[in-house]
């Protein structure tokens, strides 16, 4: 942990204020040195005020992503969010990850980008990333299984991330097979899981999460006003993204400690309640296949299972699905 990571701490721990002896005394630094710290801050856009009678006060933070202050705002990761890095512009953060997973960083680290030039879906398909107005961020993990049962992670994300939203904005989201997050239907979250593997064995799995925070309809292709929103389009305010940052990372973190406790089916069982396609008549297009039926549930490698027309049941994997009238 940081100094600054360590002051931001500090100060949202304190709201009536922390003096700068005493701040000196918890980090082990001169008061001078605590001082020096708060003027970067203050540079950074965090508004903090120094008073003789109640020392510093975090009045207002920016909504900008920092890593000292996602780190300052976690409770006590075990795996996801131990390690956070904010990049200004990449190309994509599954990119960066990668490049991180080849050279070995432990799983847990998150990497967040202001800006993507080349933001990806499934298939090829494009994420549109309007630079400071969401959260695209991607986390490495080396689960332990074979790459059968890689579509967990897919399915934990949405789990997590959609209570993360309904308990930070109250509204009703719904879960769309295999990775999306809706809101009145329309698409506010993007998952995208890329794995390596061996035959038996996952070495890591990429898991990219776009969440539409502070994206104006203004600011999306005409192509996606229809289909996409944001929690400023269905809140009417805008979020600060540290904060929805925080949520999400914690609600991932607990799932993913969940999992690594044997305890899938908890997750899926949850995944279900929240879920638009379960019940319902369905056609799923992977590629040039198109299987329909009714969708039943999930099971124990995070599989979607279809029972067609003819009672056989099918295991889906991928897919786009559309739900028949
Ligand atoms: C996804 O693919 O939904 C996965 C999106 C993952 C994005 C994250 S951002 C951080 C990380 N880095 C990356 O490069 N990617 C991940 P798919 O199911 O294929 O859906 C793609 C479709 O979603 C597009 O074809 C559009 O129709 C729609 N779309 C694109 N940008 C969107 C946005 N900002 N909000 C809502 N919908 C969008």
């Amino acid at each position: 942990v940081t100094t600054d990571a360590a002051i931001l701490h500090a100060l949202r721990h304190d709201p009536g204020g922390a003096s700068g002896a005493d701040l000196a005394r918890r980090l082990g630094i001169s008061r001078a040195a605590v001082w020096a710290r708060i003027e970067a801050l203050r540079e950074l856009g965090y508004d903090i005020e120094a008073s003789p009678h109640q020392g510093y006060q975090l009045l207002d933070s920016p909504d900008a992503l920092h890593a000292d202050d996602l780190i300052a705002r976690q409770r006590r990761p075990q795996i996801i969010g131990r390690d956070i890095r904010v990049f200004q512009e990449t190309t994509s953060t599954n990119d960066i990850i990668e490049r991180f997973a080849r050279d070995g960083v432990e799983e847990g680290v998150v990497v967040f980008a202001e800006s993507q030039t080349q933001g990806r879906g499934r298939l090829g398909r494009k994420w549109v990333s309007p630079p400071g107005r969401g959260l695209w961020f991607s986390v490495l993990l080396r689960p332990q299984f074979p790459p059968a049962a890689a579509t967990r992670i897919t399915i934990l994300a949405a789990t997590a991330v959609a209570r993360a939203v309904r308990e930070l904005t109250g509204l009703r989201v719904e879960i769309k097979w295999p990775n999306d997050i809706l809101a009145r239907g329309r698409k506010l979250v993007g998952i995208l899981t890329e794995m390596s593997a061996e035959p038996d064995r996952v070495r890591h799995v990429t898991l990219g999460i776009g969440v539409d925070v502070n994206v104006a309809a203004s600011e999306l292709p005409a192509a996606l006003r229809e289909v996409a929103t944001s929690l400023l389009e269905e809140t009417g305010r805008r979020w600060q993204r540290a904060e929805v940052a925080a949520a999400l990372l914690e609600a991932l973190d607990d799932d993913y400690a969940r999992l690594r406790d044997g305890n899938f089916r908890a997750i899926a069982d949850e995944w279900e309640s929240q879920c638009a396609t379960l019940g319902q008549n369905v056609v799923v297009e992977m590629g040039a296949r198109r299987i329909s039926g009714r969708a039943e549930s999930l099971d124990d490698d995070g599989a979607l299972l279809l029972r067609t027309q003819h009672g056989r049941l099918e295991r889906i994997i991928g897919g786009d699905v559309l739900i028949e009238k």
